[in-house]
């Protein structure tokens, strides 16, 4: 098993560094749990998952800046099926936004943050919205238990 520590360390190369709270959220994703420890399949299908997430970064960062300002990560969520308002998409690029809104663009390891956010938040609310309409209804404590593991991690 590693653990939370042992996985930065792993995933973090001479170029790229990820923060404690962006390997929270992949063992949240990959456990559905808060233990902060992980066998060797959950560690492959993380290794693999941030190759993927590696080349969409490259991808999508057109005018290769090393950031992904709005635009980029508007088209990065639709490729990915996530269809958010310009509102959302400001909100997000501030909030991942290292420089704390000043390049109004987001690093890579915020932009897997991000991504991963969006991702898990939709999946969660799409399970309640079964319907696709674009509405859904919750109870305060599912939408507490919803919602906190982002917040969280
Ligand atoms: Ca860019």
């Amino acid at each position: 098993m590693i653990d939370d520590k042992e996985l930065q360390s792993a995933l973090s190369g001479y170029n790229q560094s990820f923060s404690l709270r962006t390997v929270h959220l992949l063992m949240y994703l990959f456990t559905n749990t808060n233990v902060r420890k992980i066998g060797p399949k959950e560690f492959i299908s993380v290794f693999y998952s941030l190759q993927n997430w590696r080349s969409i970064f490259e991808r999508f960062d057109r005018d290769r800046s090393g950031k992904i300002d709005a635009t980029e990560l508007r088209d990065a969520l639709l490729s990915l099926g996530y269809s958010v308002s310009p509102t959302v998409l400001d909100l997000l690029v501030s909030k991942f936004d290292k420089t704390g809104g000043k390049n109004k663009a987001i690093e890579y390891d915020n932009f897997i943050e991000c991504c991963l956010t969006v991702k898990g938040l939709t999946e969660k609310f799409k399970e309640k919205d079964t319907a696709y309409s674009g509405s859904a209804t919750f109870t305060y404590e599912t939408f507490m238990l919803t919602v906190l593991p982002f917040l969280i991690a």
